[in-house]
Protein backbone atom coordinates (compact mmCIF):
# COMPACT_ATOMS: atom_id res chain seq x y z
CA UNK A 1 0.00 0.00 0.00
CA UNK A 2 1.13 3.45 -1.09
CA UNK A 3 2.08 6.27 1.84
CA UNK A 4 0.57 9.61 2.15
CA UNK A 5 3.17 12.19 1.48
CA UNK A 6 2.74 15.18 3.73
CA UNK A 7 6.07 16.78 2.65
CA UNK A 8 4.82 19.61 0.85
CA UNK A 9 7.13 21.15 -2.81
CA UNK A 10 7.57 23.97 -3.80
CA UNK A 11 4.37 23.98 -6.25
CA UNK A 12 2.48 23.22 -2.79
CA UNK A 13 3.50 26.57 -1.06
CA UNK A 14 3.44 28.41 -4.42
CA UNK A 15 -0.28 27.62 -3.82
CA UNK A 16 -0.10 28.03 -0.40
CA UNK A 17 0.72 31.57 -0.51
CA UNK A 18 -1.73 32.31 -3.65
CA UNK A 19 -4.74 31.29 -1.18
CA UNK A 20 -3.26 32.66 1.80
CA UNK A 21 -3.41 36.40 -0.77
CA UNK A 22 -6.60 36.01 -1.52
CA UNK A 23 -8.23 35.22 1.54
CA UNK A 24 -7.06 36.64 4.61
CA UNK A 25 -9.40 34.99 7.43
CA UNK A 26 -11.12 31.99 7.14
CA UNK A 27 -12.34 28.80 9.80
CA UNK A 28 -11.76 25.66 10.17
CA UNK A 29 -13.80 23.29 11.62
CA UNK A 30 -12.54 19.71 13.53
CA UNK A 31 -14.54 17.58 15.25
CA UNK A 32 -14.66 14.36 16.71
CA UNK A 33 -14.36 12.36 19.76
CA UNK A 34 -11.97 13.21 23.03
CA UNK A 35 -8.96 11.93 21.79
CA UNK A 36 -9.31 11.39 18.34
CA UNK A 37 -5.99 13.69 17.29
CA UNK A 38 -8.59 16.67 16.50
CA UNK A 39 -5.42 19.20 17.89
CA UNK A 40 -2.33 16.83 16.02
CA UNK A 41 -4.72 17.82 12.97
CA UNK A 42 -4.99 21.37 13.92
CA UNK A 43 -1.07 21.14 14.47
CA UNK A 44 -0.10 19.62 11.56
CA UNK A 45 -2.30 21.89 9.19
CA UNK A 46 -0.81 25.56 11.09
CA UNK A 47 2.85 24.02 10.68
CA UNK A 48 3.76 24.05 14.41
CA UNK A 49 3.75 22.39 17.91
CA UNK A 50 2.31 25.29 19.74
CA UNK A 51 -0.92 25.08 21.71
CA UNK A 52 -3.82 26.63 20.24
CA UNK A 53 -5.53 29.48 22.11
CA UNK A 54 -9.20 29.49 22.51
CA UNK A 55 -11.52 32.04 22.92
CA UNK A 56 -15.41 32.50 23.83
CA UNK A 57 -17.98 34.18 22.09
CA UNK A 58 -17.56 37.61 23.97
CA UNK A 59 -13.68 37.20 22.57
CA UNK A 60 -12.83 36.15 26.25
CA UNK A 61 -9.52 33.71 26.34
CA UNK A 62 -10.75 30.53 27.80
CA UNK A 63 -8.00 29.03 30.09
CA UNK A 64 -7.91 25.11 29.37
CA UNK A 65 -6.95 23.28 32.25
N1 LIG B 1 -1.54 6.61 15.70
C1 LIG B 1 -1.88 7.89 15.61
N2 LIG B 1 -1.92 8.60 16.73
C2 LIG B 1 -2.29 9.89 16.61
C3 LIG B 1 -2.63 10.48 15.36
N3 LIG B 1 -2.97 11.77 15.56
C4 LIG B 1 -2.84 11.97 16.88
N4 LIG B 1 -2.43 10.86 17.52
C5 LIG B 1 -2.17 10.69 18.95
O1 LIG B 1 -3.44 10.62 19.60
C6 LIG B 1 -3.37 11.29 20.86
C7 LIG B 1 -4.45 12.35 20.94
O2 LIG B 1 -4.18 13.36 19.98
P1 LIG B 1 -4.77 14.83 20.16
O3 LIG B 1 -4.41 15.56 18.91
O4 LIG B 1 -4.37 15.42 21.45
O5 LIG B 1 -6.35 14.52 20.18
P2 LIG B 1 -7.57 15.52 20.49
O6 LIG B 1 -8.70 15.05 19.63
O7 LIG B 1 -7.14 16.94 20.33
O8 LIG B 1 -7.87 15.19 22.00
P3 LIG B 1 -8.81 16.03 23.01
O9 LIG B 1 -8.55 17.50 22.79
O10 LIG B 1 -8.40 15.57 24.35
O11 LIG B 1 -10.23 15.64 22.68
C8 LIG B 1 -1.96 11.84 20.99
O12 LIG B 1 -1.21 10.93 21.77
C9 LIG B 1 -1.46 11.89 19.58
O13 LIG B 1 -0.06 11.77 19.50
C10 LIG B 1 -2.56 9.66 14.19
O14 LIG B 1 -2.82 10.07 13.07
N5 LIG B 1 -2.19 8.36 14.39
MG1 LIG C 1 -7.23 18.62 21.70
Amino acid sequence: MSQLNTTATDKDKERADKVRQKFRHFRILIIGRANAGKTSILQKVCNTTEEAEIFNSEGEKVRML
